[in-house]
């Protein structure tokens, strides 16, 4: 069985899921592997969410047409077929592990022993920081190319709309766009966290 992982590069859950199954294929428990692939617009609309209903990232397909859709629920997926090395307590050998992993998932906040207030923010503030910085310098090394852009709308005279790997891009057309359609726009510069740029017209 080979498994194909719908991810984006900067969301929290796809990294989760990413590492878990790295894992487990470094382990040699994973058969045949998994394949990561970029969760375009195009396979948002065409294929992830006609299939499931969703349009959340991450989300798996198996080689038998089976797909599964959150984080959680695709390593309870795996870890039932693949079991050699597994991640999860087990509920027999472990109930009581087995239990907090279970309201892990739920609802950490309302376990005891909580780490400070203070510290909490600070680590928040921390991640908050690198996830800034690492999203801007992604940013910034695309100011120069052209990129794909799905069309999804125009407001006050600007056109916007997703990069392959949906990066938001706002941008000038000199004609009217039709939503859906996908255009080559060049990248001029950065503004608030979104890509600026003007229609490449080709
Ligand atoms: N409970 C879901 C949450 C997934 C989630 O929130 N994914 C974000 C990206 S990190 C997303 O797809 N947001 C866009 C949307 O929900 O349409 C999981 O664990 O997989």
């Amino acid at each position: 069985m080979t498994y194909r992982l719908f991810t984006w590069e900067l969301s929290y859950f796809s990294g989760k899921v990413r590492a878990y199954l790295r894992y487990k294929e470094r382990m040699g428990d994973l058969g045949e592997g998994f394949e990561d692939i970029l969760a375009t617009p195009e396979l948002l609309f065409n294929l992830l969410t006609p299939a499931t209903g969703s349009a959340a990232i991450p989300q798996m397909q198996t080689n038998d047409g089976s797909w599964v859709q959150d984080s959680s629920d695709i390593i309870d997926f795996i870890e039932a077929r693949h079991d050699k090395v597994p991640v999860t307590p087990s509920v027999t050998d472990a109930p009581r592990q087995a239990l907090a992993d279970f309201r892990a998932k739920v609802k950490a906040a309302g376990f005891d022993d909580q780490v400070e207030g203070p510290v909490k923010r600070m680590r928040a503030e921390r991640i908050d920081r690198i996830w800034r910085e690492t999203l801007g310098t992604l940013l910034d090394s695309r100011v120069g190319s052209t990129q794909d852009v799905l069309v999804e709308g125009d407001r006050d005279g600007r056109w916007y709309g997703y990069t392959r790997d949906y990066l938001r891009v706002s941008f000038a057309a000199e004609r009217e766009l039709v939503v859906g359609e996908e255009r080559p726009v060049r990248i001029t510069g950065v503004e608030k966290g979104i890509l600026k740029g003007e229609d490449a017209k080709r």
